[in-house]
């Protein structure tokens, strides 16, 4: 009697080619060697411990206990022995904390984007509560008083399981998703220590991702009592709050009503809060909450991004180690030329979204670093965005594609695949959706010609990609980079609404030129990278 095989969880390291590419191009030597002692480390996590973690996490996922037996509201959310182990994991592992770490200097959020892009795919979305954690952190160093600073970052940003503490990000209310300058929460001010400025909040938070976290950052309005609260987005401000929960007692100031019913990430607790006297403390100035907050959203973004490049490769090497396996017409899948090309396309497509995630770390870290020019920020301001909707997508595309590797297999809920699709679904919608985020591209270039930096930096970079590189697949990067120039300037001409209308298109585009072009840049270091780089132009390009 037949049984076939299960897929096995292969190393998501020693079968990643394109990350191991990525670090040789981007990493210098003094760098490189301790990265990726630590990254093989990850990838034999990557076999065993993490997936099962993970399945016990989607198999448990959190659940909602209002009140107590005796009829205290109490608002636990009871998460699994495998969600805390995944923090457990996360802090040991530096996830957070290498992105913080200074000895390694502008190499900090490469050698951070490659450890999460290994963690990401097998951690149950876990990397969720860490992208919050880790712009929490960002935001607070920026514009947090130094008491509240001190009080926060150091577990924000510990390697110490004991001490790691993980921040939620609550800006979405029931009339404001995309458009946040709906916000109805309310600040009432509560005077002040030291320096710190404190208010309460009063308000419903509609979809509050890792609602178990210690702190969360968030959006309100200020109500002093003397003046009408400013409407829209220029009044809303950014406060911090710590989250208060005593046993027996609920939590200070917030209730839990529910926790969302969703397509997936099922292990990843989200609920909806009424905050009614929570106690928070502002940071920044007044009224400039939305700007203040997107220093939070441009590390969430690139955690999406990562996100979606580690679920990509983690779909493509399921689907690689069962076509090893499986046997249909007299070969093993990965024999037959239509199965192997379709699953060399994949990996075409993954290593290409590694390529532009890993130009976005590498520019966050030099920028972090303080070494990043004037260019390379503004840069920045536009590819972070661009990373986030155009890999949200291929992310979603290729588990889809995934899926069907497996046949019917991929479609039957308890062999775990639907769980890739499912998890890959989010990634376009959260964190800003494709259309907000390539609005979000134009308001940066109206603002400091982030997108037109980028263009004139693609422009001078494809005119350098030299032999041995594929001429036709070359030839469609520089034709790709004048045609977008040229759609920007059409766009343009046509006035506002005729840029607005193609945005989305401008924004895809770039996105995949971009990323062959960074592509071809990584392929003067590997051979494999090369070939991909080909595969990928004649994919996207047709060269
Ligand atoms: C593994 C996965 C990790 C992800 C896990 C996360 C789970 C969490 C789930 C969620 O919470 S999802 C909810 C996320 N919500 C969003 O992402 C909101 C999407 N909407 C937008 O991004 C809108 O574009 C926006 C709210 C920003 C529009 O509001 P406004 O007020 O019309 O913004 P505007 O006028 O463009 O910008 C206001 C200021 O902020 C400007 O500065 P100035 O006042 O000085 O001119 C902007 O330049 C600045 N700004 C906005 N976005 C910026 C930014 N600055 C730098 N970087 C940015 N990204």
């Amino acid at each position: 009697m037949f049984f076939q095989d299960a897929p096995g969880n292969p190393d998501l390291f020693q079968t990643d080619l394109a990350l191991q590419s990525e670090l040789t191009r981007r990493l210098p030597e003094s760098i490189r060697a301790a990265a990726l002692v630590r990254c093989a480390a990850l990838g034999v996590a990557t076999t065993d411990e993490l997936p099962k973690l993970a399945t016990q996490a989607e198999a448990q996922p959190p659940q909602h206990i209002p009140y107590d037996a005796w009829g205290r509201r109490t608002d636990e959310i009871r998460t699994s022995p495998a969600w805390e182990a995944l923090r457990v994991f996360s802090a040991r592992n530096g996830l957070v904390a290498s992105g913080y770490d200074g000895t390694l200097g502008q190499d900090r959020r490469v050698v951070q984007a490659a450890l999460l892009h290994l963690f990401s795919a097998s951690s149950a979305t876990y990397s969720c509560p860490l992208a919050m954690t880790d712009a929490a952190a960002r935001v607070l160093l920026d514009l947090a008083p130094t008491s509240l600073r001190d009080r926060l970052v150091p577990g924000l940003t510990t390697t110490d399981p004991a001490r790691f503490i993980t921040s939620g990000q609550w800006m979405t209310e029931r009339p404001g998703g995309s458009d946040v300058g709906n916000t109805e929460t309310i600040a009432r001010p509560a005077g002040a220590v030291g320096e710190e400025r404190r208010y309460t909040l009063h308000g419903v938070k509609w979809f509050t991702s890792a609602t178990t976290s210690e702190m969360a950052l968030t959006l309100a309005r200020i109500d002093d009592g003397t003046t009408e609260p400013e409407p829209g987005s220029r009044g809303l401000s950014l406060f911090c709050v710590e989250i208060s929960r005593e046993a027996g007692e609920g939590w200070r100031g917030i209730t839990v009503h529910r926790l969302k019913d969703k397509l997936g990430t099922k292990a990843l607790p989200t609920a909806e809060l009424t905050l009614d006297g929570a106690p928070a403390t502002m940071l920044g100035e007044p009224g400039r909450g939305v700007a203040n907050i997107s220093g939070m959203l441009n590390v969430t973004r690139l955690y999406n991004a990562i996100a979606s490049a580690s679920g990509m490769h983690r779909a493509c090497a399921l689907a690689r180690d069962y076509a090893q396996r499986r046997s249909a017409f007299g070969h093993k899948l990965v024999d037959l030329p239509l199965h192997a090309t379709t699953l060399a396309d994949m990996e075409a497509e993954a290593a290409a979204a590694l390529a532009l995630v890993m130009e976005c770390a590498s520019l966050l870290g030099r920028s972090e670093a303080g070494v990043a020019s004037e260019d390379e920020r503004r840069r920045l301001r536009a590819l972070i965005p661009l990373a986030k909707l155009t890999t949200a997508k291929q992310a979603v595309a290729i588990a889809s594609e995934a899926l069907e590797c497996f046949g019917g297999a991929g479609y039957i809920e308890d062999t775990g695949l639907p769980r890739l699709l499912r998890d890959a679904q989010v990634l376009p919608i959260w964190e800003g959706t494709t259309n907000v985020l390539s609005l979000d591209v134009l308001r940066a270039e109206a603002k400091d010609g982030s997108f037109s930096a980028v263009l004139k930096d693609m422009s001078r970079r494809a005119e350098l990609l030299a032999r041995p590189l594929d001429r036709l697949a070359v030839t469609a990067v520089r034709d790709g980079v004048r045609a977008l120039v040229s759609l920007a300037q059409t766009a343009v001409q046509g006035g506002r609404e005729a840029l607005e209308t193609n945005a989305r298109k401008l924004a895809l585009r770039t996105g995949h030129v971009a990323e062959a072009l960074y592509l071809a840049e990584t392929a003067a270091v590997n051979e494999v990278a090369a070939e991909r780089f080909k595969r990928f132009a004649a994919l996207r390009f047709g060269a």
